[in-house]
């Protein structure tokens, strides 16, 4: 797995080309964050390898008994288009580092670096076999794993409607092992005694990152009253800086949406926020003729039942919303099918600590956003799905406990 990790990043720059050709995404965020934290992720896992153990136990009777901890069999991975080097390896690394065999199945949109890395799994010695890719579409490759009376375990990252299909394949198939990371419209909450520009520059970040095509974009944003108005301005200033274009251009900040089907829901949920009320501060429109690139998106006077308030847009579309107390803002943030991350603005330590045990989602970041790391792991409550990716949680998904029991005194058991 080492091997592996030198691999990959000696071709960085290859790897995060295919991701921005296939995916749209920034070429310079490629190469300086997701390509290199892959590597770093597969080395975690591989020091986690030999680490693996079980227990001594404490019977009640003259019993000695251990368990074991074994690799769950044969793992399918169903991966989205949005992250396809992260999402191959959030899930590959640690069920290679726990001994079990992998086929993943990566996103029809997204194939080419998923294949380039089943090429260097080759070369860094995988033995055939261990780590297969195989390319195709949703409905058949991808449901044919979900069914699979062989495959022991299916972890699966894209949408609410798909993720049911496939706990129903498991289900009426070999009951194989689920997990499920599924849609968001996570909130960051902003209080009054924030830094304004901070968190409007928080704010934009949340949203706009990745072009919003993130499981964990902070889509709804409530702002305490005191502030509201101050950061409205700031936020329509600060919008500007977020220049849209081709991903390979250092300038761009945004690239284009991964694909038609993408770019035309956004657009259709902008012209719903535009019908049902809210009012547009900023962006809205797509930009020039050809690809599918988007304007940075803010509405104001949002209310919470509105589309654009409940569904996931996976865009660069912000909803933002205003809230009096700390126990509305509480409420306003769990008002919310989804459960995957939320995001808190503050330098009152009862709030932020308030806040994040009453809001029902895996992450809580306070005073930042996007705080990933291979050791802190995150899922989703409520709809957002079940399971965790990364740190130790992700390794003892992939592994079953065996209990192995034997008389201490050779009794006649
Ligand atoms: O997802 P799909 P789509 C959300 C986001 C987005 C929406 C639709 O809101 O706008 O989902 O995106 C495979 N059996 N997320 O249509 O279809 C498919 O081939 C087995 C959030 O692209 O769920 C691909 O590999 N597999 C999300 C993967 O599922 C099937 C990331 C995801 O595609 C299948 C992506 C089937 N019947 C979208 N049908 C996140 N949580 O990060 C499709 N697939």
């Amino acid at each position: 797995m080492i091997k592996y990790a030198d691999l990959i990043e000696e071709h960085i720059e290859e790897l995060a080309a295919l991701d921005a050709i296939d995916a749209g995404k920034l070429f310079s965020q490629g190469k300086a964050v997701d390509i290199p934290t892959v590597a770093n992720l597969i080395r975690y896992y591989a020091g986690a390898a030999d680490k693996i153990h079980g227990e001594t136990l404490k019977m009640s009777r003259e019993l000695q008994g251990y368990t074991l901890r074994e690799p769950i069999g044969v793992a399918g991975h169903i991966i989205p288009w949005n992250f396809p080097s992260s999402m191959f390896f959030m899930m590959s690394a640690p069920a290679l580092a726990a001994g079990c065999t992998v086929i993943v199945k990566p996103a029809e949109q997204t194939p080419l670096s998923a294949l380039f890395y089943a090429d260097l799994a080759n070369k860094a010695g995988v033995p055939a076999g261990v780590l297969n890719v195989i390319t195709g579409f949703g409905p058949t490759a991808g449901a044919a794993i979900a069914s699979h009376m062989d495959v022991d375990k299916v972890c699966f990252t894209g949408s609410t409607e798909v993720g049911r299909k496939i706990m129903q394949a498991a289900a009426t198939s070999n009951l194989k092992q689920v997990s499920l990371e599924l849609g968001g419209k996570s909130p960051l909450l902003i209080f009054d005694d924030a830094d304004v520009d901070k968190a409007a520059d928080l704010a934009l970040l949340a949203v706009l990152y990745n072009k919003g095509e993130i499981c964990v974009a902070g889509s709804r944003v409530f702002v305490q009253a005191g502030i509201y108005d101050e950061f409205v301005k700031k936020l329509k200033e600060k919008a500007k800086d977020w220049v849209v274009g081709d991903p390979f251009d250092p300038r761009s900040r945004l690239g284009p949406q991964v694909d038609k089907q993408q770019f035309d829901k956004i657009l259709s949920y902008i012209e719903h926020g535009k019908r049902e009320g809210a009012t547009l501060l900023t962006g809205g429109k797509p930009i020039g003729k050809t690809g599918y690139f988007i304007e940075p998106t803010v509405f104001t006077d949002v209310k919470e039942e509105m589309m654009i308030a409940t569904d996931e847009i996976f865009g660069p579309v912000m909803s933002l919303m205003k809230f009096e107390t700390i126990e509305e803002a509480i409420k306003k943030a769990n008002n919310t099918k989804y459960g995957l991350a939320a995001g808190i603005v503050t330098q009152n330590l009862d709030v932020a600590n308030t806040v994040s045990r009453s809001i029902r989602a895996g992450t809580i970041w306070i005073n930042c956003y996007f705080g990933f790391d291979q050791d802190c792991s995150y899922g989703g409550y409520k709809m957002s799905g079940f399971g965790r990716h990364l740190g130790l949680e992700a390794l003892h998904k992939y592994l079953q406990v065996k209990s192995v029991v034997t008389p201490i005194y050779n009794s006649p058991w």
